[in-house]
């Protein structure tokens, strides 16, 4: 296990009540991306953030976005979500006739081009697009809700895809999303991933207090 750890805290999870302290204490203590969903109702079925949230996020925050686009055709929507701070913008690459094209086209916009593989998806198939991404998120729920139980051979398959980037060298971040809980944390780390999407069983679990919860994250990954 190498390289320091990274905390995209996931924004869908955060309290929306509550959510400019919330972003304030996140920005203070140093996270590194703000995850942001952005569902479509038909790629997977439900609906959360939407650009307009971006937008603001982006007038108000120096953190970097983290955008995980779950949307059929993303190519309609690539520049529009690249230009919130020229984020991360990753895509799923079933949802497009094109995907080498949408990658393109994200680094064309000044985004990072960045690759979510679902649970389903053989790493096979994302094999040619690598060399076209800069980040690659491993999904290990099904894509769509937060609170959701981890896929068990999501773990081998993060593993899998960390000996496929380090064999090919590939200056590929990998992500991991989903279920990223006190207790899955330590395998998703030992098996390759190096930036955590910290939702509901982690960050912001019901209950506990954003700032401790943020300092027990930053204690597992050796982070004060
Ligand atoms: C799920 C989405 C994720 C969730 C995150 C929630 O479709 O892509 O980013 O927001 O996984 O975290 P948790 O800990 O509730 O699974
Ligand atoms: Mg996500």
């Amino acid at each position: 296990m190498s390289g320091a750890i990274k905390v995209a805290p996931s924004m869908m999870c955060a309290d929306f009540l509550n959510l400019g302290a919330q972003l304030a204490l996140l920005e203070d203590k140093g996270v590194d991306y703000l995850h942001i969903d952005i569902m479509d109702g038909h790629f997977v079925p439900n609906f959360t953030l939407g650009p307009d949230f971006c937008r603001r996020l982006c007038e108000h925050s120096h953190v970097p976005l983290d955008i995980h686009l779950m949307v059929e055709r993303p190519e309609s929507f690539i520049p529009l979500f690249a230009s919130f701070g020229l984020p991360a913008l990753y895509i799923h690459p079933e949802t497009s006739y094109h995907p080498v094209r949408c990658l393109q086209l994200i680094k064309s916009c000044g985004a990072r081009p960045g690759l979510a593989i679902d649970p389903a998806l053989p790493l096979e198939a994302v094999r040619c697009l690598l060399p076209y991404a800069e980040l690659a998120c491993i999904m290990t729920v099904n894509p769509g809700y937060a609170g959701q139980e981890l896929l068990p051979h999501t773990i081998a398959k993060l593993g899998k895809l960390a000996e496929m980037v380090a064999a090919e060298g590939y200056p590929i971040e990998i992500e991991v999303d989903g279920n990223v809980s006190w207790k899955n944390i330590p395998l998703m780390i030992e098996a390759g991933a190096r930036i955590l999407v910290a939702g509901s069983s982690s960050l912001f679990e019901a209950g506990g207090d954003l700032a401790d919860n943020l300092e027990r994250l930053y204690g597992m990954i050796g982070r004060r």
